[in-house]
């Protein structure tokens, strides 16, 4: 009975993870096919990393708002792979604030230079394609306010205790943010997706105030260890929806690759179904690990935790949030976003 009873539960999250993936690759679909085109350069991107090695980036916890100097060796790698040209970057800023106001698809809070160019550096400077990702941006933000607003921060701070989410203080050898996502360490009945959204999508909007992080794009390792029945009843369309949407297509930031550790057969089986339908552009940025040495060819040990083979300890991304809670303009920042009472959070960190 009780075989016949778990064989049944694995069949329909298998089934649940099917429908719910598909759903997110017809969005994904829908909304990358043009992204094809252009993110072939973010495909040679994964490669000419090489580029930057550690001696050119300075290891930092902190968030620095500041835009990289003139001769910081990060330009010419954003000139190289997502055509950001210091010649006519002004320009196809206007271009953008032009495209906003004559379609009116989107009323922006704000339209500073600083906060449009985030918006391009994600798309490749194709204004076309940043002012969709923006009109993406206000859709997602609208249809979706629970993710945003009315935030509990106390369940914020919370959720990062339970290490579900980490962002560590130090960024891997080409200078990426990273992001670790623990799934076995998400309790359902402590935790709704709405809050793991919350989570996320705070720690996202913290990460892309950043130049070099817009620039650079980031790093997602996701640990799938004791994937189970129990986490793909809540992988609904909605929720693969919203997954697509802060992944890829309404957040201004871009995910350079999806590392995923600690794949299961429950995993496998829902990967492979849709692996042949995954664009070829998503499928080169999702790489799935069978053990170690493998994750270790893209992120070097020296910017891993010990967990996977690395030197660091498990830090929670209270400890990176307290890091960076005493820079006031990225306070102003996190309070322009909306959260209303971010700041207060992060200055009581
Ligand atoms: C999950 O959370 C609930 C509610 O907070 C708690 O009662 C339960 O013990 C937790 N389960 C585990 C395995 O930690
Ligand atoms: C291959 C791999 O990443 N294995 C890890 C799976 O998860 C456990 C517990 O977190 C680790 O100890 C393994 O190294």
């Amino acid at each position: 009975m009780q075989i016949a009873k778990l064989l049944l539960i694995y069949i329909v999250s298998c089934i649940q993870i099917s429908c719910a993936f598909s759903i997110c690759l017809f969005q994904v679909f829908k909304q990358v096919s043009e992204m094809e085109q252009i993110e072939s350069t973010v495909v040679q991107n994964l490669h000419a990393i090489e580029e930057l090695n550690e001696n050119d980036v300075e290891l930092s916890p902190q968030i620095n708002l500041k835009e990289p100097d003139l001769d910081d060796p990060i330009l010419k790698w954003a000139e190289r792979n997502i055509a950001e040209d210091p010649n006519n970057k002004i320009e196809l800023i206007e271009e953008l604030k032009d495209m906003i106001f004559e379609r009116g698809e989107c009323e922006p809070h704000r339209m500073d230079d600083a906060f449009l160019l985030r918006f391009l550096r994600a798309r490749h400077f194709i204004v076309r394609m940043a002012h969709r990702l923006m009109v993406n941006y206000y859709t997602f933000r609208e249809t979706n306010p629970t993710y945003f607003s009315n935030i509990d921060y106390s369940k914020l701070l919370e959720l990062g205790e339970a290490e579900i989410f980490t962002v560590p203080p130090y960024v891997d050898q080409n200078g990426r943010r990273l992001l670790y996502f623990r799934i076995e360490n998400w309790n359902t009945s402590q935790f709704t997706t709405d809050e793991l959204f919350q989570a996320i999508i705070f720690l996202i909007n913290a990460a892309i105030l950043e130049p070099k992080h817009q620039i650079l794009g980031g790093i997602c390792i996701i640990d799938v260890n004791n994937l189970g029945a129990g986490h793909a009843w809540y992988l609904t369309p909605k929720i693969a929806k919203s997954m697509v949407a802060v992944g890829y297509s309404s957040l201004p930031h871009r995910i350079e690759a999806v590392h995923i550790v600690n794949g299961s057969k429950l995993f496998d089986y829902a990967f492979g179904l849709l692996k042949p339908l995954l664009p070829e552009y998503v499928r080169q940025k999702i790489i799935i690990h069978s053990d170690l040495d493998s994750l270790h060819k893209w992120v070097l040990p020296k910017y891993l935790p010990k967990r996977y083979g690395g030197i660091h300890k498990d830090y929670r991304y209270n400890e990176w949030l307290s890091t960076v809670s005493n820079n006031e303009d990225l306070l102003e920042e996190i309070e322009s976003y909306g959260y209303t009472g971010g700041k207060d959070f992060l200055k009581s960190l």
